[in-house]
This record gives structure tokens, C-alpha cells and sequence, in this order.
């Protein structure tokens, strides 16, 4: 492909090979609404399955070499999680994120970290230290942290006094990471709670991670924002405040929509990559950002959708690579912001599918990863293999 003067091919390249995604493990498995669940046959069913599933999308897409985990889901009590760092590499992938889950058991109903009882915080902890064991029996070094703690009614709890027990709580986690452990606290503004989240926004999760201690940084969910937040903002400040420190992608179109990315606002995911790589650009090296994926398909199939969804992040980090900062600071410089805009309008209407099509062929993957993995049978594969013995009882949400 013909690429403007101010683009060095070979840096391109090379900064393309360097952005790699995570897929995460739920992504792989049957999942579903409050409302119901619609099972595919070739759902993966339990971990090694998901990584196989995993390591489909790394094969086509090139991109792809960690698998997010959850800890309950992936390793239910009594399982067996020796060797999992052998069996990822069976499959061509490592473990990436270790996600701890403190909010399905029965006695989370109140709140996790930040539960009045002692008792209750002291088991969440000691579930969250014993991910961080985990992660570091299958070779992971980032443990990230979502809580679903808040209040639905005024009045309900005491919200300075929980905000106190979370800074203790996420401090003695943070000092037990072993020293190339790194935690991610990711903020949502609703859902499940409805009045109030603990960890709620942007500015909580950086007053968090800042008090935890200096490996915590912050976790951007692209679905946790309310509606019409400038996110890449967002992701601008935390940059600049050396506190992003991940993120996990999905699209939305109401909340926490869990939709493919770049589905429901393209230029949206364009704005957060230059946020990005502009930073890069004046810095001289990459930022260290875990790129993640956090959706669950419910309706497309599930391996296809991943796929489709690391095309578009690798279009769309593409596209941002085109742009041309030199010219953008002289424009700026001049306040002309016809200019300006213009400069970012234009790397974003480039088409970059020929560009990548031959920097794919040129790595040795198809040109067209989704065709290809369509073309391979897997999906029939998995879906006789695996519809065996799906229950088709009881599919409600577990
Ligand atoms: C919560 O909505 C969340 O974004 C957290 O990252 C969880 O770990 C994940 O979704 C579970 O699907
Ligand atoms: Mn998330």
C-alpha cells in the first residue's frame, strides 16, 4: 500500500507487531442476560477448552498470546490448577490477567472489601491473596480488580467509612504481589448497585490505585462510562498522571453493553488509540497498557466475534499510526483547527485493509483471518465434540 510521506513503514510495522491484545476466557463460554441464557453448541465448556478456543484467535490474528482468566469460573473450588501454564502453551497462548471474583458468593450480598463485617472482608481478601498465589503458579503478572460493592438506597451504608476499607484492603493486597506483579482497579459507575459504586469512576480507581502503592494503576472498561463521557479524556489524563494502566474493550450503546468493539462508535476507539500513541510519539517509547478485551457474545458465535473484534482494534490502531503529529503540532501551533481535525479525519478515512492484509501475509497469517478461521471447520468440530452432554435444562443464569 502507497503510505504518506510522514509514515516510516518499517517503524509502522513494527509498532503493530508490539500491540497485542488479551481475549478473555468468559468470552469463550456460554453466557447470557438476567433474562435468559442461548447456549451454543460449541461453547467452550471448561478451561481448556477456552484456551483452545483462545488459541484459534491467536493463530489467525497473530496478535492475541494471553488469555484473561476469572478465577471462580476458570478455577471452581477443587479444581485442578497445576499445569495450567503447560496447558495454555499447549494451545499457543500463556495466561494473562488473573481476575478475582468477590461478588457471586452468597455471602457478597453486602459488599466485599468494603462490607461492614470483618468476617466477610477478611474472606474476600484472603480469596483476592489467593489469586495472587494463583497468578503466580501459571506464570501471570497482572491481577486485575473489578468490585461490584455500592449501595442501592440512600442511606444505606456508610460511604466514607467503606471507602476507608477499601484504601486498607486493596494496600495489603498490593504489598503481597510478588515484586513484577501489577494491579489494575477498574471503576463502573452502575450495575449491580444502583445508588451508589464504591469504585465508581476514573478519579476513585486513581485515588485507589495511587494510595494502594506504585504498582496499581488504573483499568479503563470502555462500557463503564455514563453516556456521552469524552473518554479518551479520560485516557489522556491518566496517561499524563503515569496511572493507566489497562484497558478492557467492548462497545456500548446504553451502559455496560458488552458489545463488540468498535461496533457502535468506530471514531470513538480511533480518539482512544491516538490518545495513545500520541503520547508514545512525544515520549519515544510505548506505554505500558494492557489491551484487553471484556466482552461475552450471547448471540454471535463466539470465536468469530473475537476475531472480528481484534480486527477492528488492529484497523483502528492501524489507522491512528497514520497520523501525522508533526503536522498536527504545526497546525495546533497556528490554532488552525480546520487543520488540526483534518490531520485526525484523514488517518481516520484511510482504508488500512490493504496495509494490513500485506503486513499479515508478510507474518506468515491469512489476509483475511475471519474468512480463513471460517474456512477451517472448527466451529462444526467444537460444536459436535461439545454439544454432547450440554444440558439444555436450567439454562437460566447461574
Ligand atoms: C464488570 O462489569 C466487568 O467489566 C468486570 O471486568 C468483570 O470482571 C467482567 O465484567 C465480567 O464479565
Ligand atoms: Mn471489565
Amino acid at each position: 500500500m502507497h503510505l504518506p510521506r510522514h509514515v516510516n513503514e518499517r517503524e509502522l510495522t513494527e509498532r503493530l507487531t508490539r500491540f497485542e491484545i488479551e481475549t478473555p476466557s468468559w468470552g469463550y463460554a456460554d453466557t447470557g442476560t438476567r433474562f435468559g441464557k442461548f447456549l451454543q453448541d460449541a461453547a467452550a465448556r471448561n478451561l481448556d477448552e477456552k484456551l483452545a478456543d483462545a488459541g484459534q484467535v491467536h493463530r489467525y490474528t497473530g496478535c492475541c498470546p494471553t488469555v484473561a482468566v476469572h478465577v471462580l469460573w476458570d478455577f471452581p473450588v477443587g479444581s485442578d490448577s497445576s499445569e495450567v501454564a503447560q496447558r495454555a502453551a499447549k494451545q499457543g497462548v500463556r495466561i494473562g490477567s488473573i481476575n478475582p471474583n468477590v461478588f457471586q458468593d452468597q455471602c457478597y450480598k453486602y459488599g466485599s472489601l468494603g462490607n461492614r463485617d470483618p468476617a466477610i472482608r477478611q474472606r474476600a481478601r484472603r480469596h483476592i491473596l489467593d489469586s495472587v498465589e494463583l497468578g503466580r503458579r501459571v506464570e501471570s503478572n497482572l491481577l486485575s480488580l473489578w468490585f461490584a460493592d455500592g449501595t442501592n438506597y440512600p442511606g444505606q451504608a456508610n460511604i466514607r467509612q467503606r471507602k476507608r476499607w477499601f484504601q486498607e484492603e486493596l494496600k495489603t493486597v498490593h504489598d503481597a504481589m510478588p515484586p513484577h506483579m501489577r494491579m489494575l482497579v477498574e471503576y463502573k459507575p452502575f450495575e449491580p448497585a444502583f445508588y451508589h459504586t464504591d469504585i465508581a469512576d476514573w478519579g476513585m480507581a486513581c485515588g485507589f490505585a495511587r494510595r494502594a502503592g506504585p504498582r496499581a494503576k488504573v483499568l479503563v472498561d470502555t462500557g463503564h462510562h455514563l453516556p456521552g463521557c469524552n473518554i479518551e479524556h479520560i485516557v489522556a489524563y491518566l496517561i499524563d498522571e503515569q496511572m493507566l494502566g489497562g484497558f478492557h474493550f467492548n462497545d456500548r450503546k446504553y451502559a455496560d453493553d458488552d458489545l463488540t468493539m468498535g461496533s457502535i462508535d468506530p471514531y470513538q476507539l480511533f480518539r482512544i488509540f491516538h490518545e495513545i500513541t500520541a503520547a508514545e510519539f512525544e515520549l519515544g517509547r510505548d506505554l505500558e497498557i494492557a489491551y484487553m478485551v471484556d466482552q461475552s457474545h450471547n448471540l454471535k458465535p463466539k470465536i468469530e466475534a473475537m476475531i472480528q473484534t481484534v480486527m477492528t482494534a488492529q484497523t483502528h490502531f492501524a489507522k491512528v499510526l497514520l497520523v501525522d503529529h508533526k503536522a498536527l503540532a504545526e497546525a495546533r501551533a497556528r490554532d488552525d483547527i480546520i487543520a488540526a481535525e483534518g490531520i485526525l479525519v484523514d488517518a481516520y478515512q484511510t482504508d488500512v485493509r490493504p496495509l494490513l492484509a500485506e503486513y499479515r501475509r508478510s507474518r506468515g497469517l491469512a489476509e483475511d483471518p475471519l474468512a480463513a478461521f471460517r474456512e477451517s471447520g472448527y466451529v462444526e468440530r467444537a460444536a459436535r465434540e461439545r454439544a454432547v452432554g450440554k444440558s439444555r435444562e436450567g439454562a437460566s443464569y447461574a
